[in-house]
């Protein structure tokens, strides 16, 4: 952590009788930590090029830390070891909009600059002096409302304007997929002959959402659609209706494009994916905190794209290149 080499300086620069101004920006190497969601997540996998993309073009170092799940009791101890660390500023995804904002707020008394990168902690306005989670500096991200009402028309249009879907997502608390199924419903009252069914949630595992899938067509022979509203959601939907015998009758619209999502458009298991720019979110965090590192004033929110992925478009280099790294 620089603080603590500065201060190391300034002792022996009073020792030594000498004086000495404050370091500029070039001669000091700043650190960086970023915590993922989970690590093992082709999301975060590329959000982590992004941001070494961005660390090794401002010369600072970056340290990549996080769990195997996306989980806050695992999140937690994770983001303690890196406090211990004493980065100079920290980029997190919090995997829970409460239970992260007391550990957060030790990195912040630590002195550490702190981002939320993908996900966001209390309402996710941050700096308006409200709410016990307002002090992170900034929050990248997708706009994951807009990107839940996009999931609705693409699915709207899949079944004709008419039938009964349902979201199939995480657990609530997160942010992202808490606004998605949010903007998704949003999205579905422009559509009175479709039917939203009841939310079903798979914490993150992929075989769960594939039986609630089919538990879900058993109850509702005239199941239309499904919206996957993240990575593991979307696959899961895509193999749950895959065993139900339904590919291409009962649609499936994915967040989130791994290579696996990319092959199932192309067999017709999915319709429609909707790819966030997780490089995108990583180089400008990175950007972001190397701003407020040196002294710039920084926005508080930092909106990312998305591009939508069809069967159609899918060969198409401008639009590969936003499929995630595996
Ligand atoms: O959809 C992404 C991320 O935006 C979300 O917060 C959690 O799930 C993913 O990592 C995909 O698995």
């Amino acid at each position: 952590m620089i603080r603590r080499h500065f201060a190391g300086a300034l002792a022996l620069a009073a020792l030594a009788g000498a004086s000495i101004g404050p370091a500029s920006a070039q001669d000091e190497k700043y650190t960086i930590a970023l915590i993922p969601g989970l690590t093992t997540d082709a999301f975060y996998i590329t959000m982590h090029k992004g941001a070494q993309a961005a660390a090794d073009a401002l010369g600072v170092e970056l340290v990549f830390q996080g769990a195997p799940d996306f989980n806050p009791t695992l999140q937690v101890p994770v983001l303690q070891a890196v406090i211990a660390r004493q980065p100079d500023a920290l980029l997190i995804a919090p995997t829970d909009k409460q239970q992260l904002i007391a550990p957060l707020q030790q990195a912040v008394d630590a002195g550490i600059k702190v981002i939320t990168v993908d996900t966001f902690i209390d309402d996710g306005q941050y700096q308006d002096g409200s709410g016990p989670g307002d002090f992170p500096l900034s929050y990248v991200a997708s706009d994951n409302v807009m990107g839940g009402k996009m999931a609705a028309r693409a699915l709207a249009e899949a079944i004709g304007g008419k039938g009964k879907v349902y979201v199939s997502n995480v657990k609530p608390g997160i942010s992202t997929t808490d606004q998605r199924e949010e903007g998704f419903k949003q999205g579905m009252e422009e559509f009175p002959d479709i039917e939203v069914l009841e939310t079903q949630f798979n914490d993150n595992d992929a075989n769960k959402a594939s039986s609630q899938l089919q538990a879900v067509f058993a109850r509702n022979q005239d199941l239309a659609g499904v919206f996957g509203a993240n990575l593991f959601s979307a696959f899961g939907a895509a193999d749950g209706v895959k065993a139900a015998g339904k590919t291409g009758e009962i649609k499936v619209v994915a967040f989130d494009t791994p290579t696996r999502i990319i092959d199932d458009l192309k067999s017709g298991s999915v319709d429609f994916a909707i790819a966030q720019h997780p490089a995108e979110i990583g180089y400008y965090g990175v950007m972001t905190a190397y701003a407020a590192l040196t002294g710039q004033s920084v926005p508080t929110t930092i909106g990312t794209g998305f591009t939508v992925m069809t069967k159609d478009n899918i060969d198409d280099p401008e639009i590969q290149r936003f499929v995630y790294s595996d």
